[in-house]
């Protein structure tokens, strides 16, 4: 029989693994963590079916799978480190997704990241690979030199919205326009996290934040931007992507669209970037499963999800 197993101290107590069984496998132990969390325990290891949701939706990779005698086992790409994100947050989902491709598409050696400013501005101490600092908005200029000079290499940035469609849009839609042959994960979580929850270009409208305290009024802020769309209007990039994070069945398309997005790279197609509808449920004011709810009711109707562009000559299969 499967069950999950949990790395109790890993864990950071979001309950999103008890939100995503739908056996109810899963229930909250009402003893702390050395870290001071409450975590899951399973209390119905009979009924687990394998389905590996919880796996899928911990953003502490706090969970693995037992089957058969087999435990899956977290990426390599990973170092293992604790994420240092808040509880709930999904950059640690998109950690993971992106880790898993590069263990699967065996490139961990040749694998430069690039992280700037940002609460992933930590990267370096999670990802498995070359990983490079960059200064705010600035990833895709380094990426591009990285790239140019050693392009055998695999790079790819990792970016917060207001890092790349704030501080950084000139710098995107110039290497974007540029058909940079880099791969770009972009995290839209609609805020700026590190800084406090500050307005970003793509906070929803009436969405509160510092900045805005009773909501971004479109006609003093503007529309919230919709960087697939826009980069749709250059000849140049090649794929262009957005996805979302706050349940298994869109993490599981998220997976497909990230390792599209190296492939083409792998393939020496230019320009990729996905974009990925993420979660900030210390800035939102919202629980965790509070802040999936939030993405799926609010942001999903604004920002499509789906592929915006594919590369014409390159045969597409999602997840090949
Ligand atoms: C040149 C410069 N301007 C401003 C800042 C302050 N700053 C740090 S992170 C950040 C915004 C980060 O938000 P986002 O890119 O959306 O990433 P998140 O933290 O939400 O993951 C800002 C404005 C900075 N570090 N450098």
């Amino acid at each position: 029989m499967p069950k999950p197993i949990i790395e109790v101290d890993r864990c950071k107590g979001c309950e999103l693994c008890i939100n995503a069984c739908p056996e109810d496998v899963l229930a909250m132990s009402s003893e702390i963590n050395a870290k001071g969390y409450f975590y899951p325990s399973v209390v119905h290891p009979d009924d687990c079916t394998g389905c590996r949701y919880c796996l899928l939706v911990c953003p502490d990779t706090a969970i693995q799978i037992e089957n058969k005698g087999k435990v899956t086992t977290p990426p390599e790409a990973l170092t293992g480190k604790t994420f240092s994100y808040c509880p709930g947050c999904t950059h640690g989902v998109i950690h993971r997704l992106v880790a898993e491709t590069i263990d699967s598409l065996g490139i961990r050696d040749r694998t430069v990241g690039i992280a700037p400013v940002g609460c992933s501005v930590l990267a370096y101490e999670f990802f498995n690979c070359d990983m490079q600092e960059a200064s705010h908005g600035r990833a895709m200029a380094v990426a591009t030199g990285i790239k140019r000079g050693r392009p055998d290499l695999m790079v790819f940035t990792y970016q917060g919205d207001g890092d790349l469609a704030s501080i950084g849009m000139a710098e995107t839609i110039h290497a974007a326009n540029r058909g940079e042959k880099i791969t770009v994960i972009f995290v839209n979580n609609a805020i700026y996290g590190m800084t406090g929850g500050q307005m970003a270009p793509t906070t929803m409208p009436g969405q509160v934040a510092t900045t805005c305290p009773t909501g971004r009024d479109v006609n003093l802020a503007g529309w919230p931007i919709r960087v697939v769309e826009l980069l749709k209007t250059l000849r140049t990039p090649a794929y262009l992507a957005r996805v979302a994070v706050h349940d298994p069945k869109n993490i599981l398309n998220a997976k497909k669209a990230i390792r599209k997005a190296f492939k083409y790279q792998l393939d020496g197609t230019c320009f990729s970037l996905v974009e990925v509808l993420s979660t900030c449920p210390t800035n939102w004011g919202y629980q965790p499963h509070e802040s999936c709810e939030w993405v799926e009711e609010n942001m999903v109707p604004y920002y499509p999800l789906g592929e915006v562009k594919v590369p014409e000559e390159v045969p597409v299969q999602v997840g090949s």
